[in-house]
């Protein structure tokens, strides 16, 4: 196992310490959005529980979970504990409707996610010594900002590189002599693919050492994939908006699962139908509470994604919490290219474009290591088959709809009407042909 430095104190702290600040500090969140976010006072006080009921960290399970709608329902700013004055950075992800998910930081939560960021890139093996390319869209996505601020900190030299333009990508990786590269794993093989074509071999004519990725699932072959092309170590990491973005958690050179900083952070398991609680091990859908974050507190996020969590200690001396790899969603959110959309905002889009109707289906597939949305669309009217002029502008526009909306390239298929298939019980209106994840 190659060794890597231990950014933070933090890391290694028994469980009775690590316990002592968790509780500490989610007494305090637990008071702070009672006092200032009118929907988690409503929401306790429907449960018939108040701040002064968490007297020990098994009292977290008294309190309701907080749902992505509940970012909706408050869109933009409704679940904020700080006043606006007090914010310095805004992201967003997608919602479950046409609005965004919103999130802001104060500055002290910019100086946790920067110290979050650092741990989990020094783990990953990031010195001062990197110069790391960041490969993800600068913007409203949190990913890139993100990573940026934390390699700073470790002193590692940052490029801005944004995502696309795959050509200039290599161009730079060669020219400034990148060592690690910051990407979604999809992006990552894709760009080797291009590096190929341009008649360079990643793994000889490029310094890379180091790949971190996360934001999407992949699977350990995709890891083999990436290492052997590239001639990099790779980890992976996760992270949300909601809960702050990347920084959640992130793999250490053990490649153990995924440490969760858990004095910022706690998680717990929850069977996703049910709601009760799992134990150590037990694989369901992960749920986190922040900590210390000032401006979006999250009580009990239900962040649908299927994990397991471990507590033995780690080869690498951290103490903290390891999750699993992402197993899957336990809703129907889709993941393509690291951008998440929902079908149901594709079927907003489609029915608010004038001519064509409700019925549709989504494919969804990988051409090459690239995730790729084919969406079949019924026209409402037989009419526009006759004209192509007519068909080609629909099909421009509803592409160029889904391009704003959602921020995704797809191609789109008009056809007649009744023509798709129609289901008598739930619709299966999305088919994921991408390998299991
Ligand atoms: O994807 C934050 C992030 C950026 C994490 C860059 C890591 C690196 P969202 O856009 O809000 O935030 O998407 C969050 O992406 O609920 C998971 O379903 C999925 N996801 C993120 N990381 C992983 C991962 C960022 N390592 C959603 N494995 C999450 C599997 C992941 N899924």
């Amino acid at each position: 196992m190659i060794q890597t430095k231990i950014w933070s104190r933090e890391e290694t702290l028994d469980r009775e310490q690590m316990r002592a600040i968790q509780l500490e500090r989610l007494q305090k969140t637990v008071a702070r959005v009672y006092e200032n976010v009118p929907h988690y006072r409503k929401k306790f006080k429907d449960n018939g529980v108040e701040p002064g009921d968490i007297k020990t960290l098994e009292d977290l399970q008294k309190l309701p979970f907080t749902v992505k709608a509940d970012f909706r329902d408050n869109y933009p700013f409704g679940l904020f504990s700080s006043p606006k004055k007090d914010l310095v950075r805004f992201h967003a992800s997608s919602g479950t409707t046409g609005k965004p998910t919103v999130v802001g930081y104060t500055r002290k939560d910019m100086e946790t996610w920067r110290e979050l960021i650092a741990r989990i890139v020094t783990m990953a093996g990031v010195t001062d010594e990197d110069v790391a390319q960041i490969s993800f869209g600068f913007g409203l996505f949190t990913g890139a900002f993100g990573l940026q601020h934390g390699l700073e900190h470790v002193g590692a030299g940052v490029i801005p590189m944004s995502s696309g333009n795959t050509k200039k990508q290599i161009m730079i990786m060669q020219d400034f002599g990148t060592t690690a590269l910051i990407s979604t794993p999809s992006y990552a093989l894709h760009m080797a693919e291009i590096a190929r074509e341009m008649g360079i071999d990643p793994k000889n004519d490029l310094n890379l050492k180091w790949g971190l990725f996360g934001g999407e699932g992949s699977t350990e072959a995709m890891r083999k994939a990436l290492n052997d092309e590239w001639g990099i170590f790779s980890t992976e990491n996760y992270g949300m908006s909601e809960l702050m973005g990347p920084g959640v958690a992130g793999e250490c050179t053990a490649l153990r699962g995924m440490h969760i900083s858990e004095d910022h952070f706690i998680p717990e398991i929850i069977n996703p139908d049910t709601g009760e609680v799992l134990g150590p091990g037990e694989t369901g859908e992960l749920v986190i509470t922040t900590i210390t974050k000032e401006a979006l507190p999250i009580v009990r996020y239900r962040t649908k994604d299927i994990t397991s969590l471990h507590y033995e200690k780690c080869d690498c001396g951290r103490t903290t919490v390891r999750m699993s790899k992402i197993q899957g969603r336990s809703d129907d959110m889709l993941i393509l290219g690291g951008v998440n959309v929902f079908p149901s905002q594709i079927e907003e889009v489609l029915i608010n474009t004038e001519g064509i109707g409700p019925h549709y289906q989504i494919k969804v597939f990988k051409k090459g290591h690239l995730d790729k949305i084919e969406i079949d669309v019924e026209l409402v009217d037989a009419n526009y088959l006759d004209s192509f002029k007519m068909l080609e502008e629909l099909n421009r526009k509803v592409k160029a709809n889904l391009r704003t909306v959602l921020g995704i390239d797809s191609i789109v298929n008009l056809v007649e009407p009744r023509s798709l298939q129609r289901f008598e019980g739930k619709a299966k209106r999305v088919i994921d042909m991408r390998e299991e994840k």
